[in-house]
């Protein structure tokens, strides 16, 4: 039998990295790469010392400029997400404002859909504004939008898709296309989809983000970024704003997200068929004014999702008839789901993102991107299918009567 060259995503989540994993030992390699915690490297002369500052492929020195551990973790992440080499990071937001302080290194414009996580959105709305770095937001589900945005100083365009937490989806091929003729990075955050849902590199996508908190990590154990692009890239973000900026991930942290890692396809399966069940059960539950799901035909960019996705994800997004009175009421009342922030974790988390994760985002740009009170989000986890829709139905029924 001939091995096949090109690996399936779950062998490429389990093996892809840890060849490499560096030994200590005289026979057998660890299986388990292990935890190479501390935060600085032993020379045995003054030579070889000035040579790994000289020459930094020659040796690990410090954490903060590289550690075996995270290097294993980086290898893996580029593999998945077929990108030439990836930088892992100490949170989402650690990914994202590195690469956009390496993207705009030299100043410059940014065009950014207008419906980003609320964090990033202030990133670029005030913090990079007060640098002198404007950005212009746009509804970049309209391509055309993007492209009326774009001055002779724009640097970056930068994406979510599905977005948080209306779930709308941008074209990232067409997108990819329009930053490519005019010079520009394109960063897409890909928590939401993660690799197993769409791989934005092989559209087109210059640099992938992540939040490894979520779905990559996957149990709610750590706080974690990456992020994912072309060799020149990572090398000038991990040089620059990586190293002196210093959000860099623990070895610890790293170890942990590597473990999540391996089982990655797998839960992500899960997580996209228990979905699906949940938006179908919503769909059609008198309490429920409207359901958002990528993978259900009544998403109006369903088409695009066929398209561009390989799998829909596991974040359903619902307004109730009720408004903010029922969404309150639901949350309060389900026993199994919990009321929670962050999302992509094996259990079911809800929340309220008006109040909770876009509550920063002024009140008129939330209303403009479709944030209304009565919004509530799903996460949904990798529980029995019918335990998540028995919870959901106890508490809505609350909510209808
Ligand atoms: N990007 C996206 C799309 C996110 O949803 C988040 C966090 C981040 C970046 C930041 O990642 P972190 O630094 O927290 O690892 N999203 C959250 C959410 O929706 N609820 O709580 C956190």
């Amino acid at each position: 039998m001939t091995v096949k060259k090109k690996l399936g995503k779950s062998t490429q989540a389990i093996h892809a990295g840890e060849r490499d994993t560096p030994s200590t030992e005289k026979s057998g390699i660890p299986l388990l790469p292990p935890i190479h915690q501390n935060s600085t490297f032993r020379f045995t002369t003054a030579a070889e010392c000035a040579e790994a500052f000289r020459d930094e492929e020659s040796g690990y020195v410090y954490t903060r400029w590289g550690n075996p551990t995270q290097e294993v973790l980086e290898k893996k992440l580029a593999v998945l997400e077929a990108g030439e080499d990836a930088l892992a990071t100490a949170s989402g937001m650690g990914a994202v404002s590195t690469a956009l302080l390496t993207a705009l290194v030299d100043g410059g414009h940014v065009v950014a859909m207008a419906n980003l996580y609320s964090a990033t959105f202030q990133i670029l709305n005030e913090d990079l504004r007060r640098f002198g770095i404007e950005t212009t937001f746009v509804d970049a589900s309209n391509l055309s939008e993007i492209e009326r945005a774009i001055r002779m100083d724009t640097k970056v365009l930068y994406l979510e898709s599905p977005t948080n937490p209306l779930l709308k989806l941008i074209d990232l091929r067409g997108a990819a296309e329009i930053a490519k003729a005019h010079g520009l990075i394109s960063i897409i955050d890909n928590t939401f989809a993660t690799p197993c849902g769409q791989q934005p590199i092989t559209l087109g996508i210059d640099v992938v983000v992540h939040s490894m908190t979520k779905y990559l990590s996957g149990t709610g154990a750590v706080v974690a970024g990456a992020i994912v692009g072309q060799s020149e890239f990572i090398t000038h973000a991990k040089k620059g704003a990586l190293r002196n900026f210093g959000a860099v991930i623990s070895p610890f942290t790293a170890w942990l997200t590597l473990q999540g890692i391996t089982t990655l396809p797998l839960r992500f399966a899960r997580h996209c068929e228990n979905a699906l069940r949940v938006a179908e059960f919503l769909e059609t539950h008198r309490a429920v004014a409207w359901v958002r799901y990528p993978g259900l035909p009544s998403h109006p960019q369903h088409e695009l999702a066929r398209r561009q996705m390989e799998a829909f994800g596991g974040m359903i997004t619902l307004e109730l008839k009720g408004g903010r009175t029922a969404g309150e009421h639901l949350v309060d009342r389900l026993e199994r789901c919990a009321l929670a922030v962050s999302l992509g974790d094996v259990r079911t988390l809800i929340c309220h993102p008006a109040s909770t994760t876009h509550s920063h985002v002024p009140a008129e740009i939330r209303q403009q991107i479709g944030i209304t009170d009565g919004l509530v989000r799903i996460s949904v986890g990798l529980e029995d299918i019918e335990d998540i829709c028995a919870d959901l139905e106890q508490a809505l029924e609350a909510c209808a009567s």
